[in-house]
């Protein structure tokens, strides 16, 4: 299913896209339809269809929805994430950045990271914010929707995978995407409105088809990004720098908080990785925490 509007769901059969209605309990809770789910279609008599059952996700982009504390799935079966991020207008939040990482590497998707708006970036204000990353591993692509610096090598990028374009609102994720997509006309927010920080534009997630072959999702700007079901001990996994020191600690359950001999706090004052990154993960095995 790529996506939905106005309760019609739109589904890839390979030789054409058709619309669909949805069996009403797929419409809700856990078994909710979402954009990327592979599903049983019934195709009607007009050629329309009917989705009749959702097959098992083989990743899934996830956080914990705002109220009830439950998953809420933002797309399914994406095999890559590329956090996208401003240079300026919005300023980049790194903080935020190191959430969509985590919750691509917990999900199963392989991420990388965006940076848009080169156009408004000043020479070399953003290297030593952004050395952590290349540190862990990280590849970035600087890109300008505006003047298309690097859309070429975003599109190339993008061939035959599932991708996600997730980040920010108003960090340029349907601007970029409109450059790769010449049949849609995805909304963008008006230049004469409001500067700064976002306002949301895209209002749910979306695939589409890529020319070249593969999909790309437009998601809507988020930002309370906290990882649902994870344990203590998965989380650090998720940084890419900490895991070859993980079997290092002396403890086995080691939180790499406060216990002595820890690996990855000695990675830290070492050096090697970041506080920056190191003060996320913090942040996150603290709300994480509160599942349990
Ligand atoms: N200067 C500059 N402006 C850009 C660039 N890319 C996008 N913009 C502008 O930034 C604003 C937001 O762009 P959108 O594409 O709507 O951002 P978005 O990430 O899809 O935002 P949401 O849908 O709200 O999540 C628009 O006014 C764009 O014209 C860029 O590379 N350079
Ligand atoms: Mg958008
Ligand atoms: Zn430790």
């Amino acid at each position: 299913m790529l996506r939905s509007a106005g309760g019609l769901y739109a589904v890839d059969l390979g030789e054409q896209i058709i619309d669909c209605t949805v069996r009403g309990r797929l419409k809700l809770g856990d078994a909710r339809v979402t954009a990327g789910d592979r599903v049983i279609v019934e195709i009607l008599p007009q050629g329309n269809g009917r989705i009749d059952r959702l097959l098992p996700r083989t990743t899934r982009l996830s956080r914990r929805a705002a109220a009830g504390g439950r998953e809420q799935v933002i797309v399914a079966n994406a095999d890559q994430l590329a956090a996208v991020f401003a240079a300026a207008q919005p300023a980049p939040d790194l903080r935020l950045l190191d959430r969509f990482l985590v919750l691509g590497e917990l999900g199963g998707l392989a991420p990388f990271i965006v940076l848009n708006k080169l156009d408004l970036a000043a020479d070399g204000d953003l290297g030593d914010a952004l050395a952590p990353y290349l540190r862990a591993g990280y590849e970035i692509l600087l890109t300008s929707a505006r003047r298309g610096d690097g859309v070429l090598e975003l599109g190339r990028r993008l061939r035959d995978h599932a991708t996600v374009f997730a980040g920010p609102s108003g960090v340029g994720k349907s601007s970029l995407l409109n450059r790769l997509l010449p049949d849609e006309e995805l909304r963008v927010r008006e230049v004469s409105q409001k500067r700064g920080r976002g306002k949301h534009t895209t209002v749910r997630s979306s695939f589409y088809r890529l020319p070249s072959g593969g999909y790309v999702a437009d998601t809507p700007g988020l930002q309370q990004l906290v990882p649902w079901g994870v344990l203590p001990d998965e989380l650090a996994g998720a940084f890419p720098e900490f895991r070859g020191a993980l079997q290092g600690c002396r403890f086995n359950d080691c939180r790499h908080v406060a216990e002595p001999d820890c690996a990855i706090r000695q990675l830290v004052r070492s050096g090697v990785a970041s506080e920056g990154r190191y003060g996320s993960y913090v942040a996150l095995l603290e709300e994480t925490g509160e599942d349990s």
